[in-house]
């Protein structure tokens, strides 16, 4: 596809992303109807569904060539990288938009054959739009966002979450507490795609989790890439587009801290899920 065509996606997307953001803000003065979907953490509202919804019947009629993955899965079924591919999370921090109220968003990551092109992530209560188009630099509303520097990992400021000390490791915690007491500090926000974000941003410096399906990286892989950070899966391998994956994501000097530690921990037997 040319050059002109993504610039109109581009252009596209946004606009359904603020309208998608409109459509929550008003929703959150109204009653959701909140379900429990394979436990009692993992929700999901009447809101994701119809923000999905309003997606898919937007592309499927502008660009009924192209390919869905979403997930509440009114989307496509897809098992190739190939053609040009919307991930999208309606809401990403289902939780924080039922609990909270805030620190929700939208995600959209489009993929042309494998290969990022697209990122939006909507902030939708700070009104914050992360987004880029690949090649022409990453944005925070209308700020580019610099290239990431290097910085020291006792100066670093480390996303994680408990998937690492939950009952069903898939870490082994003894990887992680070392981790947690060499960096300045650890934040979870509980929400993947703004967790990325702000890595891409730099207010973050890191971010480690053990699990994340492809609409919670999708556009954020594509915005750090853009500000030349590194995103991969725990063990240091590629991440797959369209399967769930752990992600170890950063600055490139915070990731190659984390992952050096991650490797020779692993190395001297500690388990680690190669998920
Ligand atoms: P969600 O709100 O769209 O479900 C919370 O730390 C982050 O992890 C959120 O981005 C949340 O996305 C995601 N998440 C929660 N449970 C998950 C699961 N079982 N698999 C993959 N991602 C999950
Ligand atoms: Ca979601």
């Amino acid at each position: 596809m040319v050059n002109e065509a993504w610039h109109d996606i581009y252009k596209q997307a946004k606009a359904w992303i603020y309208e998608a953001g409109e459509i929550l803000k008003t929703s959150l003065a109204e009653q959701l109807d909140v379900q429990f979907k394979s436990s009692h953490d993992d929700l999901v509202t009447n809101m994701d569904k119809r923000i999905e919804q309003f997606f898919i019947e937007r592309i499927h009629k502008h660009y009924p060539e192209h390919k869905i993955v979403s997930e509440e899965g009114f989307g496509d079924e897809v098992d190739k990288e190939h053609g040009t591919l919307w991930l999208i999370d309606p809401i990403d921090g289902t939780m924080n938009f039922v609990h909270q109220k805030r620190h929700f968003a939208v995600s959209i990551g489009i993929y042309e054959h494998g290969k990022g092109r697209i990122g939006l992530i909507y902030d939708v209560m700070a009104d914050d739009l992360y987004h880029c188009l690949a090649g022409e630099g990453a944005y925070l509303n209308d700020t580019l966002l610099p290239s990431l520097e290097a910085v020291p990992l006792n100066e670093s400021v480390i996303c994680i979450n408990t998937t690492w000390v939950n009952e069903n490791r898939r870490i082994d915690p003894d990887i992680m507490r070392p981790i947690a007491a060499k960096c300045r500090g650890t934040r979870s926000y509980g929400s993947a795609a703004i967790e990325l974000a702000y890595v891409a941003t730099g207010i973050l410096d890191a971010y480690f989790t053990m699990r994340l399906a492809p609409w919670d990286y999708g556009a954020g892989l594509i915005l750090l890439n853009e500000v030349d950070g590194i995103a991969t899966r725990a063990d240091g391998s590629p991440i797959d587009l369209l399967k769930q994956n752990s992600i170890l994501a950063g600055r490139p000097s915070v990731y190659h801290d984390l992952s050096k530690h991650i490797e020779s921990e692993v190395a001297g037997g500690k388990h680690i899920d190669k998920s």
